[in-house]
């Protein structure tokens, strides 16, 4: 099926060990699709929704018991603990390959072995990488198709270029104590039993595009994020791309394809993606990014005509969802969607509000990129787009400000290598916890959190264009509990700053953590934000800063000799300058 010896090796032994009925090679047809759906349809895995108002799309429930990543069961196997780092867990590879070849054993008798090649990134990009999924699961090659580049053009580009990651999948028989998802960077392969949710089925997602690549980007000199990738175009025409990373369920998507209040007539913005994005110093000395992947696999909870137009209106026609709830007329529905009523929750039972919500919390959609009414026309650019301004920001109900620019790259990074932000559904486990998340990679990066950070301070010798740093927070609360910054459209607000700072028509009020706008800065016309709260928004509570940096100092340090030593230099630097302005 390949001219490609090592695929076509590597697809004859997964086949003798896991011994399905049959083997499908994916091509990414519209026939192919078509059939999978069918299949789908008749084994119950997926459910029609309503075809009049939503053409097209289809409802997966999962097993309750696999509604999310979990963390728990992720393994980075390199042949020494210390290149994984404490940031992941870590087995030995013998032992991993041993573990997972006795669950892989058989397990696909009486199943289908699909064979999936894929490209992350535009299918001509110089930046983009292909891998190939072998899967038992339909739902995972449909997801896969709109996920990625699939098919018949990827595996030509395989063929051309010879080398691929291997991602090996089966739902097995979801028993959770028999789920691991393991990776093998040294190896560029992944191994993942026991799941069919996206971000452990989906290999090209989270296990490629982010553990193995960002491993990858290490060797050669590149960045792969866990960021979305926006364009943000002013009344004169002039469009400026920013990449921004936030922990999962955090709000890329809505800003990704955020649409601008009407105190900003004239500007529009661009999508590029709203998850994942590769980066490469291009020749001119800027950063340039591309979008590895081709479609979104967005949380549906909260996506509503106030929160997210863009989102609620690419949701009509040709999508997936997975766990969400339904309405009389087979309508999908999830809380803060709109006042319809949902008569089955995402278990298919009947609903009930005293079994908890509707739609489950981390419930999702799976939709191509192209679908998305603010779809970038650079979005297939082979080279990327140019990157002004990098945004990191975390979700904390307190001390951290509505927006702060860093002094310089290397403080860029420790603010990035600092962030934090409150657990959410997106994982297993408990959710509102604060934890230390830098750069929104902690469940995503594939080797030690020290040698990361160096290898992103390393930028500031390799390229002389790179773009300012900044940190947000739309999250912060006030004492009663409620949002303090309205957030969605009006982050456009801060965007704005964000962009005047780069074009250097912006001032900064300098402080001990970073440089924070100045009164009046941020724009506060045509919403009831008042300045008082702007301004509580802004400020610096320097007893609070300083145990915080304390907690970053601590932090730090779990990475020992990996931790470079400039970092906790920058942070020193912070400290005493606190410790200066009390
Ligand atoms: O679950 S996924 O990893 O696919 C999405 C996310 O958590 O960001
Ligand atoms: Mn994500």
């Amino acid at each position: 099926m390949t001219s490609n010896e090592t695929l076509s090796a590597w697809v004859d032994e997964v086949a003798r060990l896991t011994r399905p009925d049959s083997v499908h090679w994916c091509d990414g047809s519209e026939t192919e699709n078509r059939s999978m759906v069918n299949l789908m349809l008749e084994s119950g895995d997926l459910l029609e929704l309503n075809q009049e108002t939503h053409p097209g799309c289809y409802l997966h429930r999962s097993d309750p018991s696999d509604v999310a990543r979990v963390e728990h069961l992720t393994f980075v196997c390199t042949s020494d603990p210390e290149t994984a780092g404490p940031n992941n867990h870590w087995m030995d590879p013998a032992e991993a390959r041993a573990k997972m070849s006795a669950l892989f054993d058989g397990c696909m008798e009486g199943r289908t072995m699909y064979v999936i090649p894929y490209c992350m990134g535009p299918i001509d990009s110089p930046l983009s990488r292909c891998g190939v999924e072998i899967t038992d699961s339909p739902y995972v090659v449909a997801n896969m198709r709109m996920m990625t580049r699939m098919g018949a053009p990827a595996l030509a580009r395989i063929e051309r270029e010879g080398g691929f990651v291997r991602g090996l999948h089966s739902t097995g028989d979801l028993d959770p104590e028999r789920r691991f998802i393991m990776h093998f960077p040294e190896d560029l392969e992944i191994q993942s039993f026991g799941s069919g949710y996206g971000g452990n089925a989906l290999l090209g997602k989270k296990c490629h595009a982010l553990r193995i690549a960002s491993y990858q980007a290490r060797t050669e000199g590149w960045l792969a994020e866990h960021m979305l990738i926006v364009g943000i175009e002013n009344p004169q025409g002039e469009v400026r791309y920013i990449a921004a990373a936030f922990p999962s369920a955090c709000g890329k998507t809505n800003l990704a394809m955020l649409i601008p209040p009407e105190s900003y007539p004239g500007w529009k913005v661009w999508t590029v993606g709203d998850d994942i994005c590769w980066m490469r110093v291009g020749e001119d000395g800027r950063l340039w990014a591309i979008n590895p992947e081709a479609g979104f696999f967005g949380v549906a909870p909260g996506t509503s005509k106030d929160t997210n137009p863009n989102a609620l209106a690419m949701l009509n026609r040709d999508a997936i969802f997975t766990n969400v709830a339904v309405t009389a007329d087979n309508q999908p529905w999830w809380e803060g969607k709109d006042d319809q009523a949902p008569v089955k929750d995402w278990k298919g039972q009947d609903f009930d509000p005293a079994n908890g919500p509707a739609a489950h919390p981390n419930s999702r959609f799976t939709v191509p990129i192209s679908h998305c009414p603010s779809y970038s026309d650079q979005a297939e650019a082979a080279q990327g787009v140019p990157i002004s301004a990098i945004v990191f920001g975390g979700r904390r109900e307190s001390l951290v400000p509505l927006v702060m620019e860093s002094k310089s790259w290397r403080h860029g990074v420790l603010l990035g290598a600092s962030m934090a932000s409150e657990t959410t559904a997106a994982a297993t486990g408990a959710v509102g916890n604060v934890r230390r998340d830098p750069m929104a990679m902690k469940p995503f990066a594939g080797y030690n959190f020290g040698d990361y950070w160096s290898h992103w301070l390393s930028f500031a010798e390799r390229a002389d264009k790179l773009p300012r740093i900044f940190h947000v927070n739309w999250f912060r609360k006030d004492a009663d509990g409620r949002f303090m910054w309205p957030g969605f459209g009006e982050n456009m607000r801060v965007i704005d700053w964000i962009l005047r700072r780069c074009e250097g028509t912006a001032d900064v009020r300098e402080t001990a953590i970073g440089n924070l706008p100045l009164p009046g800065d941020v724009r506060l016309d045509g919403i009831d934000t008042p300045p008082e709260t702007l301004q509580a928004l802004l400020e610096v509570d320097q007893g609070a800063w300083a145990a915080e940096l304390e907690q970053i100092a601590a932090y730090l340090q779990e990475y020992g000799d990996h931790s470079p030593p400039a970092l906790a230099e920058e942070l020193r630097n912070v400290s005493a300058s606190l410790g200066a302005s009390q």
